[in-house]
């Protein structure tokens, strides 16, 4: 099964403007230990390119719009369009996953289960697959 989903925050407000507000734990999955943001892509940069062993994270995008390309390397592939900033994309441990198709002006933010630590990626498409088979079987 694809450890990824949307989900939908509540937008409060109207006339007045917008306030969607995430509480940690209770909105999503998983204690956030790290925010980090993604501004000003050139539209033919393809970012990401690597799976996680341990992290879980939530991608919003807060303006623009960015589509997200997420695969369990079982054939299992979804890409998901992010252009609401009431919705954030879930993803789970052991997904690959490329960002590509930026609008200028996109910012792209990550809610993350973890503290920063190179260790937890592969960056390596044939080690991903290798390490899929493993977990999956
Ligand atoms: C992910 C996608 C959605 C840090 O020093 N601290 C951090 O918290 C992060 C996330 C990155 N970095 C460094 C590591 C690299 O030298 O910032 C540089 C760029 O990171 P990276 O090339 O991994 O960026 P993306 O956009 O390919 O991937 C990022 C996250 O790294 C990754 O976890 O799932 O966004």
């Amino acid at each position: 099964m694809l450890n990824v989903g949307l989900m939908k925050f509540m937008k409060r407000g109207e006339n007045s403007g917008n306030l969607v507000a995430i509480e940690s734990a209770r909105d999503i999955p998983f204690e956030i230990k790290r925010i980090y943001y993604i501004t000003n892509v050139p539209s033919n940069v393809i970012r990401g390119c690597h799976s996680h062993t341990r992290l879980h994270q939530v991608l919003l995008c807060l303006n623009g719009s960015v589509t997200i390309h997420t695969q369990n390397g079982n054939s299992e592939k979804l890409s998901t369009v992010l252009s609401v900033n009431s919705e954030g994309l879930y993803i789970g441990p052991n997904i690959w996953r490329e960002m590509s198709d930026f609008a200028s002006g996109t910012v792209l933010l990550v809610l993350a289960s973890e503290y920063y630590d190179e260790s937890d990626y592969i960056r390596n498409y044939e080690e991903y697959l290798k390490s899929t088979t493993d977990f999956f079987k």
